[in-house]
């Protein structure tokens, strides 16, 4: 008999609720859960598609060893003792930043990936900590931790609600939105519209996003804080700044913020930009006479080489606006798990420790990955010897995957994966353990309700029973941390209680609270504990039960009071290190740049998760295929016709791909989408095997980077395209 059972889709940040049709243990069609209290029937061709992806015969099934240098199945008993024979002496003769560990993008859409990797860090005490954050969003961490002090402190733009939206470097009608979870983005941008609120897009492509908008800015890429600079420039010297009373005293430096931004007066960045000052100035009144108005920036303004700078120049014109902290403008979310009591004034350090090899300051905690492959492959003390990926794809999502699938090939001595399917980066594993579909899991979102653009909760057992043979990945996690910490045996069960007893202890609450949780899990026990400890009185595991469709907790207020964390208690808009970084921001403008000059973005397609989802066949294909896009005048140009293959190379490598000539791109700019290049042997992916696409990332060595965050520059570099000679 086909059943239905709900289950919170993890495959974007939009957190959809869908509803499973189920065959037995088959999950057979997917659809929006017209019931959710947040998505309310909202589904995108990838929910769509969770069946296929379920079932993906490709995916593993059980774990892998490798002996003899081939990798076979293998027990979870044989899996876990080798790893905590190999981690501890490692850890002992090396020290413990030997042990590198990479988290990947999934980790935040797993309960496991919430819960368990900080036991795992604290267990191998090591400071090789490299995520998908430092090729994404880490420039947006490290503002807030400078203005905010603390790095999670994210505003959001109160997407129901506001008046105007300036959107830059974000297209979240592909991408469904991004440190903004809002399922149904298009649906909600639409009834900005419909309100009468305005919409500006800056983004050097003509997207389906700068489709809905009132005003679309082709921008010329890499010149977003330039453009910010002078909207701040703009409302400073047109005296159209006005922080409100609900902030005048909650700010620092607003007079230094001012002379700061002088010399980036719109005239002065317009060349860098191309983009008319007149235009700028009308940009920066249009957001000063809005009645409420929320500046936002991705994925496209933050893995550049001014993204730190651009990231806080948004929260700087939501301050100067008035808009931070106020309905209709950007707000800090309330999640239910987030612990109450009054916030610390410990305030942000950034570069604490450095980088062995190239010397690049920590920011939260974390090295830039693009560093990851010198730190295996250079010799010394303190070399990364071992290595756990968590749901992570380096040698496709990070600069120059080649030599990273080189270190990784020659120069580990141990690397464990955690991960669905043998690919591109755990094919060098000497062990994976793979996770079950995400029909076997429970999910919650313990990240995406921090960011989301309403206060809701909602939580999904695992639909269906996990498989003979099959282990929960909370349980992996729990043994990974039991292995490398010689505790290897012991109950999984003690790690839970280990954070049980952290969270208990962390909160000042009593310890008898363990003996109330509910929940069938350990995960659902910690789930109900932080729930219990959270803000919202009278929330519960038991609570969440009994809403399968989730609980609305209303729209996102004003709390800026319980937010701040800087020492001071106030913002500082002017931090030290960003102050630091002006001049390089000031030395841009003067850059000049040789006529027919192309930069290459990125780009995002719907049926696409960065580089893992195309393994299937509903969503490989069509229009989601791996093109250069080319503006039609630079293909006339450079003799480049349509489907012809070019040579797109750059100061860090060259590849090739067909040519896609469209004048969604801005002259000067060409556009590669990521998460290609599937043409490696020894992987297990054989639909993405047979149309591999190119790795855009082998354009980069991993050199350029934004200096305060570590984020890789993956937009606006330069590049040069020609004609493939024909074979
Ligand atoms: N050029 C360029 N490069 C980019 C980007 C770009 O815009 N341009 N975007 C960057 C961004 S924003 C990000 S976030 C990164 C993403 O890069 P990564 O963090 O490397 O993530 P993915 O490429 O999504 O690969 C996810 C991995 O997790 C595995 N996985 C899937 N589901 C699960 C699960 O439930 N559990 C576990 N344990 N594993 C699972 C998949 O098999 C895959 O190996 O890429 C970055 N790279
Ligand atoms: N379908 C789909 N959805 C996804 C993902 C996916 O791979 N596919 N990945 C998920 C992940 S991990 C993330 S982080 C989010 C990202 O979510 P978004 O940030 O919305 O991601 P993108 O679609 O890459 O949008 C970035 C935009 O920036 C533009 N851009 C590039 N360079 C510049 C520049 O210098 N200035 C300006 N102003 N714009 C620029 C690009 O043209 C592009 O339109 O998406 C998530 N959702
Ligand atoms: S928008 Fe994101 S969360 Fe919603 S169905 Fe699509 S992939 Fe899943
Ligand atoms: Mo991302």
């Amino acid at each position: 008999m086909p059943r239905t059972a709900p289950r919170i889709c993890p495959l974007c940040e939009a957190t959809c609720g869908l509803t499973l049709t189920l065959d037995g243990s088959r999950v057979t069609g997917a659809r929006g859960d017209a019931d959710d209290v947040f998505s309310k029937g909202f589904i995108c061709p990838k929910g769509a598609a969770f069946g296929q992806l379920d079932g993906d015969p490709d995916r593993l099934t059980a774990p892998l060893v490798r002996t003899d240098g081939r990798l076979r199945e293998a027990s979870w008993a044989e899996a876990f003792d080798l790893i905590a024979a190999r981690v501890r002496p490692l850890v002992e003769e090396h020290g413990p930043h030997a042990v590198g560990v990479v988290l990947g993008n999934p980790n935040v859409h797993t309960m496991a990936g919430a819960l368990y990797p900080p036991a795992l860090l604290g267990a191998l005490g090591t400071r090789s900590l490299f995520t998908a954050s430092t090729v994404d969003q880490m420039p947006k961490h490290v503002s807030s931790g400078l203005l905010f002090g603390d790095p999670f402190a994210v505003p959001v733009p109160d997407l129901d609600r506001t008046d105007h939206l300036l959107l830059i470097g974000a297209n979240p009608l592909e991408s469904n939105g991004s440190l903004c979870t809002a399922p149904d983005f298009p649906g909600r941008l639409k009834a900005l519209r419909a309100r009468g609120g305005t919409l500006t897009v800056i983004d050097p492509r003509r997207t389906r996003t700068a489709g809905l908008a009132d005003r679309h800015v082709a921008i010329r890429p890499g010149a977003d804080a330039a453009l910010l600079a002078a909207l701040a420039n703009v409302l400073v010297t047109e005296r159209l700044a006005a922080p409100g009373p609900h902030l005048t005293d909650r700010i620092d430096g607003l007079r230094e913020l001012e002379d700061a931004v002088k010399e980036f007066s719109p005239e002065a960045v317009a060349g860098v930009c191309d983009v008319p000052a007149e235009v700028i100035r009308d940009v920066a009144r249009e957001l000063a006479a809005a009645p409420t108005a929320a500046v936002y920036v991705r994925v496209g303004g933050s893995t550049v080489a001014f993204g730190t700078l651009a990231n806080w120049l948004v929260d700087v014109l939501n301050v100067l606006t008035g808009n931070l902290d106020r309905p209709g403008g950007a707000l800090f979310p309330l999640s239910a798990t987030s612990p109450s009591g009054p916030p610390s004034r410990r305030g942000f350090a950034l570069g604490r420790w450095r980088s062995r090899v190239g010397g690049h300051p920590e920011a939260k905690g974390e090295l830039p990955l693009a560093a990851l492959a010198e730190e295996i492959a250079t010799p010394g003390d303190g070399r990364v010897r071992a290595l756990i990926t968590i749901a992570a794809n380096p040698v496709l999502s990070a600069p120059d995957g080649d030599r990273l699938d080189r270190a990784l090939a020659d120069a580990l001595d141990l690397m464990v994966c955690v991960d669905p399917y043998l690919n591109e980066t755990s094919r060098h594993a000497d062990v994976i353990l793979p996770p079950p579909p995400p029909s076997r899991s429970a999910h919650f979102d313990f990240a995406f309700n921090g960011f989301a653009v309403r206060n809701q909760v909602r939580y999904t057992p695992a639909p269906v029973p996990l498989d003979p043979g099959a282990m929960d990945e909370c349980e992996i996690h729990a043994r990974l941390v039991l292995a490398v910490s010689g505790l290897h045996g012991a109950e999984p069960s003690a790690v839970d209680d280990l954070i049980v007893d952290r969270l208990l202890r962390r909160a000042g609450a009593s310890p008898d609270l363990a003996a109330d949780l509910t929940g069938a899990t350990g995960p659902e026990r910690i789930l109900d504990l932080m729930l219990r400890l959270g803000p919202y009185e009278g929330l519960t595991l038991d609570a969440l039960r009994a809403a399968p469709h989730g609980i609305d907790l209303g729209p996102l207020r004003p709390r800026l009071d319980q937010v701040l964390r800087t020492r001071t208690g106030r913002i500082d808009l002017l931090p030290e290190p960003i102050a630091a970084d002006l001049p390089r921001l000031r030395a841009s403008l003067d850059a000049r740049r040789a006529d027919g000059t192309l930069l290459l973005v990125g780009r995002r397609h719907l049926r696409s998760n960065n580089s893992w989802m195309h393994n299937l066949p509903a969503l490989n294909g069509g229009s989601n295929r791996c093109t250069l896009h080319i503006h039609p005048r630079d293909a006339e140009r450079l003799a480049v016709t349509d489907g012809s293959a070019v040579r797109v190379r750059s100061a860090g490598g060259e590849i090739e791909a067909p040519a896609e000539v469209t004048d969604t791109v801005r002259e000067g700019v060409v556009s590669l989408p990521h998460g290609w290049g599937h043409d490696r042997p020894g992987t297990r992916l054989s639909v993405a095997a047979a149309r591999p696409g190119a790795n855009v990332n082998q354009l980069l060595d991993g050199s350029l980077l934004d200096p305060l965050s570590g984020t890789a520059v993956l937009n606006a570099f330069e590049v040069t395209v020609r004609p493939a000679l024909a074979p």
